[in-house]
């Protein structure tokens, strides 16, 4: 990629949407990164949506979708002109990583996801029956990934433990889906 002319997301908030199944904690870790506050939730019906900016300020709009079965038909409708997503997963929740993963396949395989950076956000971290990253990432396709930048991180919305590192990441990830981009000081993308 490299040539998002007008379209470029550091010439406007970059547009990032946040999905995964219900339940995962997406409403959570939105408030927590807004308000650094721990809220009650209730099930998303339609969105929530929220501006904020990452650690070297990088300004965002932060779209978090309903995961409910019924709801996902609707993922679709959000996923045109995406600068990046983040994909959520409940770590501790291993019956339904198979179905979080065809979720994502889904996602991924979207014609307006092409070339799409993606940060996994592996939440709920903190509970001791939890998945390690590595564990994890033997369940991805590493094929959904081809083309396109992306990461796999660990968080708490709990704890708030990863949050502010997730950002940092997804700045990476922005960045490295155009090189013109102006410097940011967030972490440089490892991979
Ligand atoms: N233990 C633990 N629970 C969490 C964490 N993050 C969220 N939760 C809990 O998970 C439940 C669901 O959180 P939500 O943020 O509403 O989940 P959601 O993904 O937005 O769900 P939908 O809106 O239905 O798609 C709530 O009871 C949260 O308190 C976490 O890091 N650790
Ligand atoms: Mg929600």
């Amino acid at each position: 990629m490299g040539t998002l002319s007008s379209k470029a997301w550091y010439k406007r908030d970059a547009r990032v949407v946040i999905l995964g199944l219900d339940f995962v904690g997406k409403s959570t870790i939105l408030s927590k990164l807004k308000s650094n506050e721990l809220v009650e939730t209730f099930p998303t019906v339609g969105f929530n949506v929220e501006s904020l900016k990452t650690p070297c300020h990088l300004p965002l709009t932060l779209w978090d979708v309903g995961g409910q079965d019924k709801l996902r038909a609707s993922w679709k409708d959000y996923l045109e002109d995406t600068d990046a997503l983040i994909f959520v997963l409940d770590s501790a929740d291993k019956t339904r990583l198979p179905e979080a993963m065809a979720e994502l396949e889904k996602v991924l395989n979207n014609v307006n996801m092409t070339g799409v950076p993606v940060l996994l956000l592996a939440n709920k971290q903190e509970l001791p029956r939890s998945l390690s990253l590595s564990e994890l990432q033997e369940r991805l396709n590493l094929e959904w990934f081809s083309g396109r930048s992306w990461e796999l991180r660990g968080c708490s919305a709990h704890t708030g433990e990863g949050l502010r590192e997730a950002l940092m990441a997804l700045a990476g990830l922005l960045k490295s889906r155009d090189k013109n981009s102006p410097q940011c000081a967030c972490a440089p993308l490892q991979r």
